[in-house]
């Protein structure tokens, strides 16, 4: 039976300040402590803040955790990565050069006799055309190259701006309800053809069992340091506690 670890919303900002960093560093050392230990890490998207990379050049802050990554991968660890609503400017850095698998949309497949469907959640919050919409005009062809184009310290600055804008707008907990409430809808449709239906994106951890599967979120790396193991029939909502010495 494989081991599957499924996590996402670490939330890696670059230049970030001192919380981001201690954030950085606990992720950094869960990851570390999956070498040799995992047969598939699932990264269920907004793994980074912001992720741009041009032609020739990546955001020098996220070395260390994607050196990590690749030796993950060096000790034969599969790692599947879907995008989410923070980073989806992805060229061929992660795929080709460090041996990601990277999915734009949702991650379907069967493992050890179960039928995956991994996405990271931000379609299926809401019945909403405006986000839709909005979403696939960030990720289109024109303006990723318009990203790309512009010099990096440059697009970096403007990026972070963004970021923290978004930060400060915080949502009141009757939309973060409803939020979820889509999500679950949409994974009881899902549990038709699929066993489990894995989200992330509304920062909630949660195992629910329902007819058909299980819903399965793995929550956040900003309040929870939360994420899933699978292994056979066992599923698991594990906390990682940064203190532990092993
Ligand atoms: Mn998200």
């Amino acid at each position: 039976m494989k081991k599957i670890v499924i996590a996402s919303d670490f939330h890696l900002k670059y230049a970030g300040n001192i919380e981001d960093r201690i954030r950085y560093e606990t992720v950094c050392k869960f990851l570390k402590s999956l070498i040799n230990n995992c047969d598939i890490l699932i990264l269920n998207g907004d793994i980074f803040d912001l992720w741009i990379e041009w032609n020739s050049v990546i955001i020098k802050d996220y070395f260390a955790f994607i050196k990590i990554l690749a030796d993950l991968i060096e000790n034969r660890t599969r790692i599947i990565y879907v995008s989410g609503n923070h980073d989806f400017w992805f060229g061929t850095f992660l795929s080709d050069t460090i041996g990601i698998e990277l999915y734009h949309d949702f991650f379907g497949e069967e493992i050890d006799g179960k039928n995956y469907y991994v996405t990271h959640g931000d379609l299926h919050t809401v019945n909403d055309i405006r986000y839709q919409v909005f979403r696939k005009i960030v990720r289109s062809f024109v303006v990723k190259l318009i990203v790309k184009t512009i010099h990096p310290s440059i697009s970096l600055y403007l990026g972070k701006l963004l970021s923290r804008s978004s930060r400060k707008r915080k949502e009141p907990i009757g939309l973060q309800n409803s939020k979820e409430n889509g999500m679950i809808s949409f994974a009881k449709v899902m549990l038709k053809s699929y066993d489990l239906i894995i989200m992330g994106h509304s920062h909630k951890p949660k195992v629910l069992s329902l007819p058909g599967g299980y819903y399965l979120n793995s929550g956040d790396w900003i309040i929870h340091m939360s994420y899933i193991l699978i292994e056979g029939d066992k599923i698991e909502l594990l906390y990682f506690d940064n203190k532990r010495t092993d």
